[in-house]
């Protein structure tokens, strides 16, 4: 009743005093008119007419009533099953390793993070997140500098707030995309749910039989919708999906401060002030994406200029060579005026140590690697030792985080192959069922076993013949373009980070030649 009066006295203070004005000229002759018909009840014995409407109108309320409850009985379980199927999506969440790391990075990331489950069984408080993260990120600095102090955390401090940056950033989203409402949750709601859990239980138990009261008021109804809301979240934070969230959160810290140590990530005064303007620039960045860099190696006679010519002339692109100042020949490939594929002709494996070194120089600044072999020379020494120098240079400290070109291996003049003389291409050397067939497959065997590529592919490109299988190269090449660009933009961020050791070093040396002048001075 007070609660009726003082709404009236809200609705009275909104409409200026019109609006109960308004409702007394309603309420008051239909007062009227029920006294009229009680006593016309009375007079003409009507009795039976008016139990017969009561009744009717019961009847009537009640069966909107349970329809009613029908209803909130069927969201309730499609919301419980939907509750149900985010869980299984949290739970089966596991951060990616980023496109662009290399070998040594995702090993890094595969270790440390199996410390995750062994820190949150030890200690799950929400609190200790922080403790934990740090943990992690010694664990990341060790992986990365064993020569170091054990645990020392070679960052700056600009670089720390982006790393900060980067982890809420990330986070934000994975919560957006995977958690139900995670707009509306509040981490102490999180907080509570874990401090009492044992007590969660009976107050859950309570709340419903509350709850189903409430709903048989039309006020209650609309509280119960809105109460739908938040009695998701409220069922939605057990503690499983807690524990998820907590293991997703310390991923995204091993992810980011494995970006920040493998010298991917830096901090320069110009990128501090929002992530958004470093997502924007990230955005450019893939806009003037270099043309892809595609080098040919192979020993001398191999087929490598064949190759790249039978190549080019059967691209719809616009081709060039363009100056260079080495023995190596590219040629550019334009599509539209847009430099796609640069291939990059090498001079021949021939041992000859100084040749290699530029060979090295030129595969290791490459984003896809064609290694051509003659299929019917199976002397592979010369390529073995070029692998191995390129297995060596990955090894090192400096380069563990460089992301290696994907291989192909082209197994050219397959023409050449036994039986001699026989060519009638195409030859279905996956299923072989001919004497020409064979023979490519254990080609392939051979080769793959001594060269271990990512993909292999036989071709033949004589001259004045039929060019066989460059469409399965093209095809090879389209799909490995996505993670060319990867290469090249690791790379990239790697070479940027070197042009700031640069800088440094030169603002050290400015600094250094201000500082013995200095010095001199006071000799004198
Ligand atoms: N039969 C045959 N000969 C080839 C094929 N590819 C290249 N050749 C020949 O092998 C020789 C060396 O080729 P070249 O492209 O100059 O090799 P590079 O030194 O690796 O650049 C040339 O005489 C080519 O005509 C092929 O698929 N089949
Ligand atoms: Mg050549």
């Amino acid at each position: 009743m007070k609660r009726t009066t003082n709404s009236l006295g809200a609705v009275a203070k909104l409409s200026g005093g019109v609006i109960p004005l308004l409702l007394l000229a309603v309420v008051f002759p239909v007062l009227v008119l029920a006294v009229i018909g009680l006593i016309s009840v009375f007079r003409d014995d009507l009795w039976l007419v008016l139990a017969a409407s009561v009744l009717c109108s019961a009847v009537l309320v009640f069966g909107v009533y349970l329809l009613q409850r029908y209803k909130t009985a069927q969201r309730n379980a499609a919301d419980a099953q939907q509750a149900l199927d985010d869980e299984q999506a949290v739970s089966d969440y596991d951060v990616a390793p980023s496109a662009e790391w290399g070998e040594f990075d995702k090993q890094a990331f595969q270790a440390i993070k199996q410390q995750i489950p062994v820190l949150l069984e030890h200690d799950p408080a929400w609190g200790s997140l922080r403790d934990h993260g740090w943990h992690l990120c010694f664990q990341v600095a060790e992986h990365y500098h064993k020569d170091k102090q054990a645990g020392e955390l070679a960052f700056t401090a600009p670089e720390f707030l982006l790393m900060l940056e980067e982890v809420s950033r990330r986070y934000r989203h994975f919560l957006l995309n995977h958690v139900p409402f995670a707009e509306k949750l509040k981490i102490s709601t999180l907080k509570y749910g874990y401090q009492n859990k044992e007590k969660l239980e009976t107050a859950k138990q309570v709340y419903s039989v509350y709850r189903v009261f409430r709903a048989m008021t039309p006020a209650g109804l609309l509280a119960e919708a809105r109460s739908q809301i938040f009695g998701r979240i409220f069922d939605q934070v057990n503690d499983e999906v807690q524990l998820q969230l907590k293991r997703v959160f310390l991923q995204e810290v091993i992810s980011v401060a494995i970006d920040l140590y493998s010298g991917r990530f830096s901090a320069t005064a110009a990128e501090l002030p929002t992530s958004e303007q470093y997502k924007q620039d990230e955005q450019d960045k893939a806009e003037v994406l270099e043309p892809l860099r595609v080098a040919v190696v192979g020993q001398v006679s191999a087929g490598k200029s064949s190759l790249i010519n039978a190549f080019v002339g059967s691209l719809v692109a616009e081709t060039s060579v363009l100056p260079t100042t080495d023995k190596a020949t590219i040629h550019r490939c334009e599509v539209e005026g847009v430099d796609i594929i640069h291939l990059v002709d090498l001079p021949g494996l021939d041992g000859n140590a100084e040749n290699e070194v530029q060979l090295l120089r030129h595969v290791v600044n490459s984003d896809i690697l064609l290694w051509v072999v003659k299929a019917n020379q199976p002397a592979r020494q010369r390529d073995i030792q070029f692998k191995e120098k390129l297995d060596a240079f990955y090894q090192q400290p400096e380069n563990r985080s460089r992301k290696r070109p994907n291989t192909i291996l082209l197994l050219n003049q397959v023409d050449r192959l036994k039986p001699q003389g026989e060519w009638n291409p195409p030859y279905d050397y996956q299923h072989p069922n001919s004497e020409k067939a064979k023979t490519i497959k254990a080609a392939i065997d051979f080769n793959c076993q001594q060269l271990t590529p990512d993909d292999c592919l036989p071709i033949s490109v004589k001259e004045g013949q039929e060019p066989y299988n460059l469409e399965q190269l093209a095809d090879s090449l389209l799909a490995g373009f996505e993670e060319g660009v990867n290469t090249q933009l690791n790379r990239r961020r790697l070479e940027h980070k070197k042009l700031d050791a640069a800088d440094q070093l030169k603002r050290l040396y400015q600094l250094g030649k201000v500082t013995f002048n200095t010095n001199w001075d006071k000799l004198r």
